[in-house]
């Protein structure tokens, strides 16, 4: 079947009737589908058996979910599907402290929200290496997570010209690159444009985010001026097709307004085909005009860089194949997959084989380069991987998935979801050698399946064991509002330290004995230097005129696991916790006149209640 009749099919109102018949006959369908689930594990007891870590007993897997715009990262056990820890990323988390001290505020700076999507754990030759974790946000920003310390270092952005970063974070096989594009294009360089010069004045952008191979240190080597589409999801090629980068984009039409209508007009949207080593010579050439401070590549004057695979209509993700040959276009508007072929692109590209041009990027034959179209049921949305050239497609408009095989494009299987599902993460699933063992769906309505808490429910995912022919759903978990993406990783790839060793600690406010802590003055200046350990904050007060500017540096002096102490300032909107071997600071003006507590929040000895002091403000 030609694309084209596709599209005749699955028109735009026909589609969007289907959709809303699927998600207003969810709940209704609920009780069946539990039924079904239940008839398809055949016995439950061994289902529970499966996901049954006992206690004491370690998870085989960490799964890394995004928080969507709780601007956070969630850590859970697979398959035990426990929450395990809150990774605060984008937003203030006061567990933690974090956005409460000097460096982490800094590093939030205004903003104190993201819309996190798409976490990409570091890799080393296609495999997940365990070092650190990169997630995106909305407002251009991209962050690192160490994964020794489960804490976020580094946001880099928002950074200029780029708008409404989702088709992020994806990294390069070696984690030579992560990615940021476009969502909502805008005028490059910004300045105030009308909306009905969108198709010629506004730009979208996709970047390429340079992470150092020791430290992780991200900075932004390049973008490369594109069309005003607006690019939702990325891969990037690895073994053959390693060097290449690929961006689904939707709104081709170059549209504004109401989208769901004027964005699905045309027969296809595209899939922008990225050469990032070409776009990296380029910029060492010296081809990049600076705009914002930036050096971009502009594919109008540079060619070699950019071509675009026409794919079905508002595809959402794309997602390359274990091998590095196939490249999923998923049209969430289709009732099948699109695989491309690399190789035939790449023959493609060097035949000049184009259908035609926008804004001087070559668009490649659709024909030449797919090869096939599979029938994976109505509005697949991911794809994501295990061993022997196995694929497992989510559906949002059906609430399945199904698997099928690369090659054979047989379907083999299909699993009912008692949700609708939008991602979905399998055991090592990005990399070259997916385990096949365990498969997350992610779901984006929960349909009332669950204890009422109100009219916002509870965010869902579903655990499906994929070792045999038949998927079997094993367990339902309540998940952390919002999740998109998640990635799973075998734990013993991670390498967490259980303190910071005191020998490490270079802070310049460091004092690890009680009798070096204290308060100078210099000026309205006044500075503490504070030890916490077991059971006193030293020193138990200090003294303040109003208005002047106070920073507390707490050293924390423990070495033993686990022994962390907090410092919350009552009134003062301050409040701290600082590991073992750490030392943070904050900085704040003593706004309030009178007497206040501080304290330790963290429970850590059976004298923690009497941790305490007072700051007093004269
Ligand atoms: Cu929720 Cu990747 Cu942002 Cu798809 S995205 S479902
Ligand atoms: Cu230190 Cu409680």
């Amino acid at each position: 079947m030609t694309v084209h009749r596709h599209r005749l099919v699955w028109g735009s109102p026909l589609v969007l009737a289907i959709l809303a018949l699927a998600v207003s006959q969810c709940a209704p369908r609920a009780p069946q589908q539990r039924r079904a689930a239940a008839g398809a594990t055949s016995d439950i007891a061994q289902a529970a058996q499966k996901v049954y870590v006992a206690p004491g007993d370690l998870d085989p897997y960490y799964m890394f979910s995004s928080g969507g715009h709780s601007g956070n990262v969630y850590v859970y056990g697979i398959p035990s599907m426990r929450h395990l820890v809150t990774i605060p990323v984008f937003t203030p988390y006061p567990a933690t402290g974090y956005g409460f001290d000097d460096d982490t505020k800094k590093m939030l700076g205004d903003l104190t929200w993201g819309d996190a999507h798409h976490p990409a754990l570091s890799e080393t030759k296609g495999e997940y290496d365990g070092r650190w974790l990169f997630i995106n946000e909305m407002n251009g920003r991209i962050a690192r997570i160490d994964l020794r310390d489960f804490k976020t270092k580094q946001i880099l952005g928002p950074v200029p010209n780029l708008h409404g970063n989702h088709a992020s974070s994806f990294v390069t096989p070696n984690t030579e690159y992560a990615m940021m594009a476009t969502r909502f294009s805008r005028p490059v360089p910004q300045r105030p444009v009308g909306v009905d010069k969108y198709a010629t004045e506004y730009k979208g952008i996709i970047a390429g985010v340079k992470i150092n191979p020791t430290s992780g240190e991200m900075t932004l080597a390049w973008e490369i001026l594109m069309p005003p589409f607006d690019y939702d999801l990325g891969d990037a090629g690895k073994l053959v097709s390693d060097g290449w980068m690929f961006f689904s984009s939707y709104n081709t039409e170059r549209a504004t307004g109401k989208l769901e209508v004027t964005a699905s007009q045309r027969d296809r949207d595209y899939i922008a085909a990225v050469d990032w080593r070409a776009a990296e010579k380029a910029i060492a050439d010296g081809k990049g005009d600076v705009i914002d401070g930036v050096k971009v590549i502009d594919p109008a004057k540079v060619a070699g860089i950019v071509y675009l695979m026409p794919c079905g209509k508002s595809p959402h993700g794309v997602d390359v194949s274990p091998d590095g040959k196939y490249i999923v276009g998923s049209g969430k508007l289709q009732g099948v997959t699109t695989v491309f072929n690399f190789e035939k692109i790449q023959t493609a590209i060097r035949n000049r084989d184009f259908l035609d041009d926008e804004d001087a990027i070559p668009v490649l034959k659709y024909e030449s380069i797919k090869d096939a179209e599979v029938p994976v049921g109505l509005g697949p949305l991911h794809t994501q991987f295990g061993p022997d050239g196995m694929a497992y497609t989510s559906l949002f408009v059906d609430s399945a998935i199904a698997k099928w095989k690369l090659g054979t494009w047989e379907v083999i299987d299909k699993v009912p979801m008692s949700y609708s599902i939008g991602h979905l993460a399998a055991a090592e699933g990005d990399t070259v050698s997916p385990d096949g063992t365990w498969l997350v769906g992610l779901n984006k309505l929960s349909h009332g399946r669950h204890l009422s808490v109100g009219p916002s429910q509870p965010e869902s995912s579903q655990l499906l064991d994929i070792t045999e022919e038949k998927m079997k759903l094993v367990y339902d978990a309540f998940t952390e509002p919002e999740p998109h993406y998640a990635q799973i990783i075998k734990a013993d790839k991670i390498k967490p330290i259980e303190v910071y060793p005191k020998e490490e600690n270079k802070h310049p406010l460091a004092v690890w004995d009680i009798k070096d802590a204290g308060v100078t003055r210099q000026g309205k200046k006044v500075l503490v230097k504070m030890v916490a350990v077991r059971s006193t904050l030293t020193p138990t007060d200090f003294e303040a005129n109003e208005g002047d500017e106070v920073t507390v540096a707490i050293t924390n002096i423990e070495q033993t696991t686990d022994e962390l102490h907090g410092f919350g300032l009552l009134d003062y909107n301050i409040k701290l916790v600082v590991d073992p071997g750490e030392t943070k600071t904050v900085t704040f003006t003593a706004k309030k006149k009178g007497v206040f507590a501080y304290y330790c929040t963290n429970f850590c000895s059976a004298l923690h209640q009497e941790m305490q002091g007072y700051f007093i403000v004269k």
